[in-house]
């Protein structure tokens, strides 16, 4: 049955990432593609996973993410020029002790807003608070899709490694909406739920080798081993999830081989 399950897995993310496929099988011409695995931060519960495809300066981004607060927007950023990291989903980072990570606490690892990840029209920085166009996770689940053009200093962040993929909006207080008595460090008006990182994940290049769903299908680890663990690394921020699952239990499988 575990067999069955995973096949259409495999099948799902082929058709949903055909440009993936594309970009492992030739590597080095044309389209370069990324991936985050989304690990929570203010311990929001959030999960989630971004692809990138960037063709020269194009690209084409797909979030999936679950566990948001509903009915309310999420701004969602690529943020670039630091360290390429997240926070934890701890509060080792709340610098001030208002109870949140914020962006201006974040920032050391993961920098400054590259392009603000909106539904329509304007992508700059300048949009990085127009939550009029940002998704609205009506569910609590985000399933976004956009192609445009970047800029040459988020295109370099991509090939640095310093890419990181951020989506922001935690119902810290469980109270169903965006308040509470924090403002935000980034616009006072708002509070600080409304913009404090959700949800985080570095865009590190897509390895169609490491995909945990194969690896674990196949039970080919000792022919990948390296490669895999890569990729669990990462899988292990996202905790849980489809990708996360699959990596886990490869994980477990490889510890018992271990
Ligand atoms: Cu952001």
């Amino acid at each position: 049955m575990r067999k069955a399950f995973a096949l259409p897995t495999v099948a799902i993310a082929a058709a949903a990432f055909p440009l993936l496929s594309i970009s492992a099988a030739s590597a080095h011409e044309g389209a370069h593609s990324y991936q985050a695995d989304l690990g929570a931060v203010n311990q929001s519960g959030v999960e989630g996973t971004g692809m990138v495809t960037l063709d020269g300066n194009t690209a084409t981004v797909m979030i999936e993410a679950s566990g948001l607060l509903a009915g309310s927007p999420h701004a969602q950023h690529f943020h670039i020029g630091a360290l390429g990291e997240c926070p934890t989903n701890d509060l080792a980072d709340d610098a001030d002790g208002d109870g949140f990570v914020s962006v201006t606490e974040a920032a050391k690892y993961y920098g400054m807003i590259g392009s603000s990840l909106t539904t329509t029209g304007d992508t700059s920085p300048d949009s990085g608070l127009s939550i009029d166009r940002f998704p609205t996770a009506d569910d609590g689940t985000i399933s976004y899709e956009r192609t445009f053009e970047v800029t040459d200093d988020v295109h370099a962040a991509f090939e640095a490694g310093t890419a990181v993929l951020v989506v922001h909006g935690v119902d810290k207080d469980g109270s169903g909406a965006y308040d509470g008595d924090v403002m935000s460090d980034l616009d006072p008006s708002l509070p600080m739920e409304a913009t404090a990182p959700a949800v985080c994940g570095a865009l590190e290049v897509a390895q169609m080798g490491a995909m945990p769903a194969g690896g674990a299908e196949t039970g080919a680890g000792s022919t990948a081993g390296t490669e895999n663990t890569a990729a669990i690394g990462v899988g292990v921020l996202a905790a849980a999830g489809a990708a996360g699952a699959g990596a886990i239990a490869y994980r477990r499988r490889q510890a018992e081989q271990a």
